[in-house]
């Protein structure tokens, strides 16, 4: 395969080649050994949830046309999305449930290695949920709030606190009239597995509305609590520089690459990673020091909290191990290929896993219990350590790095949007309204070797970028905007149209704003509510000039951000279609229908220009809508009119 056509990523085009030579497998291979790919579930047609199947509908109409219980392709494809979506919210809720228990040991225990690092955003939440915070000590707050959240996983009665204390209340209104209110976390995706069960529903419609109740538990419920509660634990981002690509590893350190998506372990490992004592012991060992990188969303975690360099996305991660200079990955939860095991085993890395839902085989497993965090940490790295003179074969790291900027959150895009100005979301909202900035997007996502690697998240960013959109970004899509340079405040007069580079240029952000891991979309869907509580751009989240997208999706995850998105009122575009087209009347639903429903839906497209062409069209449609897009004589700034520039 030419590497080329693999990844549009230099760093990863370079170690595809060197993988080749050296007869490594990599995805792009098991991918291609795939082909031709099943077609009747890529349409999503083929069920095997009892054992009278595995049965499968002919999307030509010769053969069947239902299972052996009568389920139709609609039912079929329908029943198989909602389980993907509660696949997706139990991946996220359950990473906020580890989060609150790490919380709550925090608050309760005195010998716990975390400890409450934003007390003003404690009480922001904690005020959210309808905790008394005034004359009380932060102890008994974060208390109340650790019980709070705890609660709204298993809830038996009413619906979650969190979907009513963050959405704008149109929003509520929207979700009500529909039914679809979320009531608790893990109920929501218990019964979709219900639900989907043999010989219960078969309408799509009711199908599908579980879906977006489950999804709501999770982007406004589960990974909300995530986020609130890792900024309160661990500290609520700042913006913060940041090296990316695999260039950031150094053969004359010890590496240790943490991958997966909890902060919990790789917080810490952060913390002690630099003490003299283990220092001291790599340069015993012959290397200069200690050099700790991210993959995949426990890299943005530490990256937007401490600025640790990210050396990959999604499909990067054998590809570290390629380097031969990984001396140590350490994976949490998500995302984590089983293939690493094996390829570990061809290299001197050792793979430790540290949760006990993840084992893969090939790997040592040191499992992680908050009560010890330190000692763990401390002990992986030691290993580490240890390992750095096994290092065998050839070293091969590409020269290929970039800087940029991350650490962007709903509390603080203000302070920057308003720089000096306004420390308010009333800068933004006017620069959208005066038409300086068309709209916002939030372009999120996985990779996915179907597509050229990171190609379309770059290609949908430039081009949203370059007519005047503000990008909000998480999760492996960030880390490839951040490859791209697209996270330098520079890349605004390089990349954009004129109204957004003037006002990225005075405040001095990047075009691009990096928000986080998977579980942090949840800053876009509050940050949305913000804007809309600030006035002036309708009453609801779907009056607002925004889209979202995942070029390059994959995982389970992605699906629910997308119908979380979709259900908050977001139109939404994806490169792979869902696993839905063998079913026309549901494909028609969720990609039209739903929209009045819910006010926003899902549209396919594989080509990242049409596709960011469909989200301006969106935008636009939403500004004459809000009767904002008032033609006004276009201005070219000189020097002197942009001395004058204010952004208010
Ligand atoms: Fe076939 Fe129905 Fe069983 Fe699915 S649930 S495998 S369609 S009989
Ligand atoms: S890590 S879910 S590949 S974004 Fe969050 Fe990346 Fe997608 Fe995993």
């Amino acid at each position: 395969m030419e590497p080329k056509k693999c990844s549009n990523d230099k760093a990863t085009q370079e170690m595809l080649k060197h993988a080749y030579e050296a007869g490594v497998e990599t995805a792009w291979d098991r991918f291609a050994q795939q082909e031709p790919q099943c077609g009747f579930g890529k349409l999503g047609i083929c069920c095997r949830n009892c054992s009278m199947g595995p049965c499968r509908i002919d999307p030509f109409g010769d053969g069947p046309q239902a299972g052996i219980c009568g389920a139709t392709a609609d039912t079929i494809a329908a029943r198989n999305l909602v389980r993907m979506v509660a696949g997706g919210a139990a991946a996220h809720s359950d990473h906020g449930r580890d989060i609150a228990h790490t919380f709550k040991m925090a608050v309760e225990s005195e010998q716990c290695d975390y400890m409450i690092k934003d007390e003003l955003k404690l009480r922001e939440v904690a005020a959210r949920y309808g905790i008394k915070v005034e004359g009380r000590e932060t102890k008994e707050i974060a208390g109340d709030l650790a019980d709070a959240v705890l609660a709204e996983f298993g809830k038996q009665e009413g619906t979650l606190i969190s979907a009513a204390a963050y959405p704008p209340p149109a929003r509520q209104k929207v979700w009500k009239k529909l039914g679809v209110t979320p009531r608790s976390i893990d109920r929501e995706i218990v019964e979709i597995m219900h639900r989907t069960h043999i010989g219960v529903g078969s309408d799509y419609k009711n199908l599908v509305k579980q879906g977006l109740r489950a999804c709501l538990a999770d982007g406004w419920g589960g990974s909300l609590i995530a986020t609130e509660l890792s900024d309160i634990l661990f500290g609520g981002p700042q913006p913060i520089q940041f090296g990316s690509n695999l260039g950031v590893l150094d053969a004359k350190q010890v590496n240790i690459i943490v991958h997966g998506h909890e902060p919990t372990l790789s917080d810490i490992i952060v913390a002690v990673s630099q003490e003299p004592e283990l220092v001291k012991m790599a340069k015993d060992k012959g290397a200069e020091g200690i050099n700790l990188a991210g993959m995949c969303c426990t890299a943005t975690e530490i990256l937007m909290r401490h600025g640790i360099p990210v050396a990959g996305n999604f499909l990067q991660q054998e590809l570290a191990i390629m380097t031969g200079v990984v001396d140590l990955m350490a994976v949490d939860v998500q995302c984590i290929m089983p293939a690493l095991g094996s390829l570990c085993g061809c290299f001197h890395t050792k793979l430790i896993t540290t949760s006990p839902k993840c084992k893969i085989a090939g790997a040592e497993h040191i499992e992680f219990h908050e009560d010890r965090a330190v000692e763990t940490a401390r002990q992986i790295i030691k290993i580490a350590i240890e390992n750095f003179a096994n290092r065998k074969g050839k070293v091969q790291i590409p020269k290929v790095t970039e800087r940029g900027i991350a650490g962007f959150t709903t509390e603080n895009i203000f302070y920057h949007l308003g720089g000096r100005f306004r420390a308010s979301y009333r800068p933004l909202n006017d620069n959208i309204i005066n038409g300086r900035i068309r709209g916002a997007a939030g372009v999120v996502g996985c990779n996915n070797p179907k597509q050229v690697h990171d190609y379309g998240h770059i290609t949908m960013i430039k081009e949203l970028i370059k007519n005047d959109v503000l990008v909000v970004s998480t999760g492996c899509s960030a880390i490839a905007a951040a490859k791209e340079g697209l996270m330098r405040p520079e890349a605004a007069a390089k990349y954009c149209g004129q109204g957004l580079a003037e006002v990225c240029e005075t405040v001095g952000i990047p075009p691009v704003l990096h928000v986080g891991s998977c579980v942090d979309n949840s800053r876009i869907l509050t940050t949305l509510a913000n804007v809309v509580a600030e006035g002036g751009l309708g009453e609801d989240i779907s009056d607002l000039p925004v889209a979202g997208a995942a070029p390059e999706w994959m995982s389970e995850k992605a699906v629910s951000i997308g119908m979380y998105f979709v259900a908050s009122g977001v139109y939404t575009v994806v490169a792979e279609p869902l696993p839905i087209l063998g079913a026309p009347n549901l494909t028609r639903y969720i990609t039209d229908e739903i929209e009045k429903d819910v006010g926003g839906k899902w549209a396919f497209e594989r080509d990242p220009i049409k596709a960011a062409g469909m989200m301006l069209e969106h935008i636009e449609k939403k500004r004459d809508a809000l009767g904002i897009n008032v033609e006004k004589e276009r201005k070219l700034y000189d020097m002197e009119d942009r001395r004058t520039l204010s952004v208010e």
